[in-house]
């Protein structure tokens, strides 16, 4: 069976809020799937995108009811904050999530759309660029451009991170392919519409780290 599948993004409802309690439980399947990518460096990021999970969730904890969206936290944030705001609390922590996010959903379309490296298919660092250049590079000073280099070296072949993609059974390429693009659909849809809330809230910043 496929990790993606087990663990899919809902349908958002017709006015695209972001159920928070739903987006936390199917986020924390992501960590995890690092240990199966065979780097330490890979600790790194899922120390990070841990982080910004954990710090999500202990808002929402506070008041379930008042935060059933990830809008309601954002908007909670900005008006309890002032000045500090975004750079604050829940509303930083899902700025950075959602980053990542987007580098997988890159990540993940690209190798569905069959992108790769003609004299050397089996390697995922084209992939791997791609969406690193489009979703995360310009929050990056140098040093972790640098952490990115590194990891990019330590990045599974393609046969491999497919077969992690398959819970490590041998599923055939095409399938597992399959199943990738329907996770995107769904997947896809939410994290546009966490862009699209912090663009309308002017929530987003632009500062490198
Ligand atoms: C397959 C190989 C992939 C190679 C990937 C290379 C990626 C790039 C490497 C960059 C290194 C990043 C190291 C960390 C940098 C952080 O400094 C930076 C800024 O952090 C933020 C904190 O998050 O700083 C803020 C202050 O300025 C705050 O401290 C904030 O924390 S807060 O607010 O919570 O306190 N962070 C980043 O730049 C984010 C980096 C995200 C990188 C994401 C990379 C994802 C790679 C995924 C590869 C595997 C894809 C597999 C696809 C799906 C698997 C899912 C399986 C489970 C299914 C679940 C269903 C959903």
């Amino acid at each position: 069976m496929s990790l993606l599948l087990d663990n899919p993004f809902q349908e958002l409802p017709p006015d695209r809020a972001v159920d928070t309690d739903l987006f936390l439980e199917t986020v924390s399947h992501i960590p995890s799937f690092f240990d199966c990518l065979g780097s330490t460096v890979f600790s790194v990021i899922k120390s990070d995108i841990n982080g910004n999970i954990t710090k999500i969730r202990a808002v929402y904890l506070k008041d379930p009811a008042k935060y059933v969206t990830l809008q309601a936290i954002v908007e909670a944030e900005r008006d309890a904050h002032g000045a500090q705001w975004p750079k604050v609390g829940a509303t930083l922590a899902l700025m950075w999530l959602k980053r990542g996010l987007r580098f997988i959903q890159i990540l993940l379309q690209s190798l569905a759309d069959g992108e790769r490296d003609e004299n050397n298919p089996n390697l995922i660092r084209v992939n791997i660029t791609k969406a690193y250049e489009q979703a995360l590079k310009k929050y990056h000073g140098w040093i972790v451009q640098k952490i990115f280099r590194t990891a990019l070296l330590a990045a599974p072949y393609r046969s491999n991170f497919l077969k992690a993609l398959s819970r490590g059974e041998e599923v055939k390429e095409e399938d597992c392919l399959a199943n990738v693009r329907q996770f995107l659909v769904n997947y896809t849809v939410t994290v546009d519409a966490i862009y699209e809330m912090y663009t309308n809230l002017n929530a987003e910043l632009d500062y490198a780290v």
